[in-house]
């Protein structure tokens, strides 16, 4: 639920739709590279060259095959990379969003209780799914405007990290290791990203699209 959302961040972070709106909440797990990635490129190569990340190129147009097959549901959809023009500050906090959906937990280093880091060091949270670990992603979230209820019950995100020590290994990993990955293997995963997957995200935007092959992106800023 929006409102679920909007209790949770700072105003300028609200988004601009009525408490009960319902909304969900949208993930890639592990396969998405190989199930949807890879067919959309294939099917994409000798299309118009790509002005976007291809990525979330490939997530907009999964976004289109919703909203075709739901034709008489008004859908908004919000990127994760999307930002208000201006200010740059990013359209939706898919991390605090997974959270209030139950889909991920998001460890902030407000929920440590005894902090060992010096108080002028930044730890930016991170989330993790109760089945893939970190080797997921947050693609952002689907809006159905004209959907009100009260009536969904609400899930609370698992906990895998019970632990003080548990969540400060988890979040030094992410802020001081993150191009290790081993953020992602803090707690046994269904499934993680293929070699192929970790090769593409290891390679930097500007020389991901060489990688399949495709033209140059005009947009590097992936
Ligand atoms: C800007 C950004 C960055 C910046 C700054 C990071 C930051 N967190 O501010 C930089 C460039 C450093 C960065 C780096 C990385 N990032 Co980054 N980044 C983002 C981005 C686009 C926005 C984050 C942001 O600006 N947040 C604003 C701050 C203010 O939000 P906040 O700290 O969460 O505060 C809010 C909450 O606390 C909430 N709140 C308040 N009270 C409560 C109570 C509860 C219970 C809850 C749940 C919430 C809540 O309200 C606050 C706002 O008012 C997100 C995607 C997105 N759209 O959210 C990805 C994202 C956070 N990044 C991600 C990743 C993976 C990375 C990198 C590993 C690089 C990579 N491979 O992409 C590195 C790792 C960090 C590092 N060691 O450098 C992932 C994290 C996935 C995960 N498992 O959590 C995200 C979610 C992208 C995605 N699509 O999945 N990133």
């Amino acid at each position: 639920m929006v409102g679920w959302y909007n209790e949770l961040v700072d105003k300028v972070f609200h988004l601009p739709y009525h408490a009960d709106t319902v909304a969900l909440c949208v993930l890639s797990i592990p396969c998405m590279y190989e199930r949807a990635f890879k067919p959309w490129i294939e099917a994409n190569k000798n299309g118009n060259m790509l002005v976007k990340d291809p990525i979330d190129e490939c997530v907009g147009s999964c976004y289109q095959k919703v909203q075709q097959n739901l034709p008489d549901v008004a859908l908004d959809f919000i990127q994760d990379y999307e930002q208000h023009h201006g200010t740059r500050r990013p359209k939706l906090l898919v991390q605090t969003a997974g959270h209030v959906s139950g889909a991920a937990y998001y460890y902030k280093r407000s929920d440590v209780k005894n902090d060992p880091w010096h108080e002028k060091k930044r730890i930016y949270g991170a989330s993790l799914h109760p089945r893939f670990g970190g080797w997921f992603a947050f693609r952002g979230a689907i809006i159905m405007k004209d959907i009100q209820t009260t009536s969904i019950p609400r899930v609370l995100p698992h906990d895998s990290l019970p632990t003080d020590n548990q969540k400060i290994d988890f979040l030094d990993k992410f802020n001081n290791n993150w191009q290790n990955n081993m953020f992602r293997d803090v707690i046994p995963v269904a499934d993680k990203y293929s070699e192929e997957q970790q090769k593409y995200f290891e390679t930097l935007p500007k020389n991901r699209a060489a990688l399949l092959g495709l033209k140059q992106n005009v947009d590097q800023d992936g």
